[in-house]
């Protein structure tokens, strides 16, 4: 269709726009992507899919979004787009069925190598080293993520990048994968429904602060799942709730435009338009796109009749969109009656054969291994002592209607767990048969959750601080200061943003001074708003920037937590590699005052953000280090910073900007022989104040700062201190059962310490309740010095009694 035709705002279209030949092939794509919905629900039913969801009704309106993106766009959509998807050529419709079956193999499902539900796109962005392709020759899905409007945040930082690019001249010479002058426009889509997520309204205000190429469709189908919009939206209408956002005299915000989603010429106008004011202007958009139709309900798992009036699923046959353009073909003379029912049957045939080849692909990829498996599993029953069982395991195998990886791998393990006491050949081949099933099983289902590339963090060399007599003493937050200036000094790439981080230069005055150096575009305020802050983050990230985002304190970071786990924490594993976003985010936490300044949630971190580095710096000098790390290398990251630290003196070192500290590679920060203690953080200082205590007592402390959670001591160093000291103390802040307990089942079960211990195992942790307000709240909230005293005193009394009587 009209490719590259721009209408401004005033112009509008008719009919003599269209050619024949643009408006057929846009009828042949949407009556394709209606087939292939339609085999979706069949295959479910059939048991060769488990879920299916589908685009049916919706095919119209995202086609108008595909013909409005140009090479460089992003999509940030959900899982009805793949109209969209096809119409840009990133996904072809094999390739939608191999997703549709799990086929966990990149080069049949590229999006997510089989690693998520149907219909989650995911352009490659990365070569298989890890390395940035170039996105400007790209039409660029952003990896979908099954959380209603989890899609939205990261489009916020998608559209940023956009602007970030268009006024920071530095970026010109490195910019070249990313960026065509800021000239792409972030499409992102959402249901009626997801509007009513706290998420997609901070996206909103975001958008028309920060005045970015956003263009954001809501599809409304005045349902999610079950549930009506007049439960789900103020006025039943996210135009109508939305309206004070609309630019006016009051000043800029967004264009809101409204348009069914059965009218071809009023959808194809309305997305050009839409596009052009992002493109050329930076203005963002909301289109809500109403009279949306389902055919099918909302997904292969329920059926729609059972809670639509019989009114209403007529009208989703009567406004199907599909048939609706149809008429319009015919009314307007592009295409008589027996064209379009030849295009409609030529749809069937394509959907079906691509169906065919997707299935016929998955099942061929499984069958050597299953062949295999039956045929030693056969030998097996010959040379076993216990053949009558093994057989009943072979027949059950050999039945399998769509036999499937795990069939197999189940039958062998339990055909060796028949075979205990054999020694057989067959035994032999069906134990070499497993090892080489978990090999490939864990290439298809366990890898890529960090990245793979020479940049890996993991790769970075330790630099230590140097110090020599002449190194001044400096609040923390000065040399965090002077570690930042450098780092954005040397990478133009480099942006931080976040709450009070610009004018007064965050509050802690780690940052002061550096905004009116570098200007408001590198160090940026913004609104509370921590999902958005997160999703600038990320979105600036996937497009080769280098932001740090800043949660003013750890104790917020509850807010956009699901950002952070639903996507940044699992988009290089659920894209196999495909995508990254090398986020640093910093915040500062552990130890100050009350219940929301105070926390230390590690636990909670640890176990939702797996594929986010969990960096615990103990002071500013080290958490300098870890920046550095983190800014040459890219995996995404959080750093948390000792919030009681600031002010504190610490020396400078001469190589400050050269340091580096490793992940996963703890310090050993005291040597001792009696007790290990194993600590992060702010407890750092604590549990040396307790060893310096006592040591004078005769008790000889090996006190060990972890560095990082996550990863955790890489190469078991805490295990040979252990093996020195045989007793060991877990100390942190977090509450009862949290990181302390995560560090011993590292310590005890993984590096196996427990064959070295002569004491009981202990761990220190806060009270299990948000720490108290005041000095009396920390002490009595937290642990402190004399709980580290009493703890290892304790171990040491049990050990030694008369040297160490009881104290209390
Ligand atoms: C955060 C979250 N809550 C609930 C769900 C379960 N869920 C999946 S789709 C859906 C309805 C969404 O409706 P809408 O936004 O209107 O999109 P539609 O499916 O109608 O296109 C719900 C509740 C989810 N995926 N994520
Ligand atoms: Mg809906």
């Amino acid at each position: 269709m009209l490719e590259n035709e721009i209408l401004t705002e005033n112009s509008s279209m008719t009919v003599q726009h269209f050619s024949r030949e643009d408006v057929l092939k846009d009828y042949r794509l949407v009556a394709l992507s209606r087939q292939c919905s339609l085999l979706v629900r069949k295959e479910v039913f059939s048991g060769r899919a488990k879920f299916g969801i589908y685009g049916d009704g919706k095919e119209l309106c995202q086609l108008a979004l595909a013909n409005a993106m140009q090479p460089g766009d992003f999509i940030s959509g959900y899982y009805r787009d793949q109209t969209i998807v096809a119409a840009v050529g990133d996904m072809t419709w094999r390739e939608y069925f191999s997703q549709l079956y799990g086929h966990p193999d990149i080069t049949f499902e590229p999006h997510t190598g089989g690693r998520t539900m149907n219909n989650h796109h995911a352009t490659r962005w990365l070569d298989e080293n890890g390395k940035w392709l170039d996105q400007t020759k790209m039409y660029n899905s952003v990896a979908g993520v099954s959380s209603t409007a989890g899609q939205m945040p990261r489009a916020v930082g998608i559209a940023y990048a956009s602007k970030l690019y268009r006024s920071i001249p530095e970026l010109k010479d490195i910019s070249q994968n990313f960026t065509r002058n800021g000239n792409e426009v972030c499409f992102a889509t959402i249901g009626d429904a997801s509007t009513s997520e706290g998420m997609f309204l901070e996206c909103i205000n975001a958008a028309g602060v920060l005045q970015i190429p956003l263009v954001m469709s809501v599809w409304d189908d005045g349902y999610g799942i079950s549930v009506p919009s007049q439960y789900q939206t103020t006025k039943s209408s996210i135009s109508k709730a939305l309206a004070g956002y609309q630019t006016n005299e009051d000043g800029a915000g967004l264009e809101i435009f409204t348009v069914k989603a059965w009218d071809y010429a009023g959808l194809i106008e309305t997305y050009q338009k839409a596009a052009h004011l992002a493109r050329e202007f930076h203005i963002p958009s909301l289109i809500h796109v109403e009279e949306v139709t389902q055919q099918q309900g909302h997904s292969a798992s329920g059926s729609h009749e059972r809670y639509k009036s019989p009114e209403r699923l007529q009208f989703e046959i009567d406004l199907d969109c599909n048939l609706k353009f149809r008429e319009w073909i015919l009314e307007n003379d592009f295409a008589t009656e027996e064209e379009l029912k030849a295009i409609d049957e030529e749809s069937a045939k394509t959907a079906r054969s691509c169906q065919k080849e997707a299935w016929t692909a998955y099942t061929d990829s499984i069958k050597p291994q299953y062949q295999n498996a039956l045929s030693l599993i056969q030998q097996a029953i010959e040379e076993s002592s216990n053949g009558e069982e093994i057989a009943k395991i072979y027949e059950s195998l050999s039945k399998a209607y769509y036999p499937i990886h795990s069939d197999s791998v189940r039958a062998v393990r339990r055909v060796l767990h028949a075979m205990r006491f054999d020694s057989v050949p067959s035994k032999k081949a069906l134990q070499v048969w497993v090892k080489e099933a978990v090999d490939s099983n864990f290439k298809r289902f366990t890898t890529h959750q960090y990245s793979v590339s020479d940049e890996s963090p993991l790769k970075v060399e330790a630099v230590e601080p140097i110090y020599t007599e002449d190194s001044a003493s400096l609040d923390g937050r000065e040399i965090l200061n002077r570690n930042f200036d450098h780092l954005l000094s040397n990478d133009p790439r480099i942006f931080i943003l976040g709450e009070d981080v610009g004018k007064i230069g965050d509050v802690n005055q780690t940052l002061s001074g550096l905004q009116d150096k570098f200007g408001e575009e590198r160090v940026t305020d913004t609104g509370i708003r921590e999902m958005t802050i997160v999703g600038q983050g990320i979105g600036a990230a996937m497009r080769g920037l280098r932001p740090i985002i800043e949660i003013q304190y750890l104790d917020y970071i509850f807010y956009p937590f699901a950002t952070l786990a639903d996507d940044l924490a699992c988009l290089h594993y659920r894209t196999v590699g495909g995508q990254k976003a090398p986020l640093v985010i910093r915040t500062r936490g552990h130890r100050l005052e009350g219940i929301w300044h105070s926390g230390s949630p590690m636990a909670v971190l640890l176990n939702g953000l797996r594929g986010i580095h969990l960096c615990v710096p103990r002071n500013m000098t080290q958490a300098a280090g870890m920046y550095n790390t983190l800014l040459n290398s890219d995996d995404p990251a959080i750093v948390i910073e000792c919030l009681n630290g600031y002010r504190l003196k610490e020396r400078l070192p001469d190589n400050l900007y050269d340091t580096r500290v490793p992940l996963g590679v703890p310090e050993v920060i005291k040597e001792g022989t009696d007790v290990t203690i194993v600590t992060y953080g702010s407890m750092c200082r604590i549990v040396m104040e307790a060893a310096v205590q006592l040591e004078n007592i005769g008790i000889s402390v090996e006190v060990i700062d972890i560095q990082t959670l996550l990863p955790f001591d890489i190469s078991h160093k805490i295990v040979e201190s252990i093996r020195k000291t045989n007793r060991v103390i877990f100390a942190d802040e977090d509450m009862p059962g949290g990181a302390s307990a995560y560090m011993m089942q590292e310590v005890l079960d993984n590096q196996n310490a427990y064959r070295w211990l002569d004491s009981k195992p202990v761990c220190i942790a806060a009270q299990p309740h948000r720490p108290a307000y005041s000095s009396d709240g920390d002490y009595f909230s937290k642990p402190n010095v004399e709980n580290v005293f009493d703890a290892a005193y304790a171990i040491m009394h049990e050990v030694n009694p008369e040297l160490f009587p009881e104290i209390y």
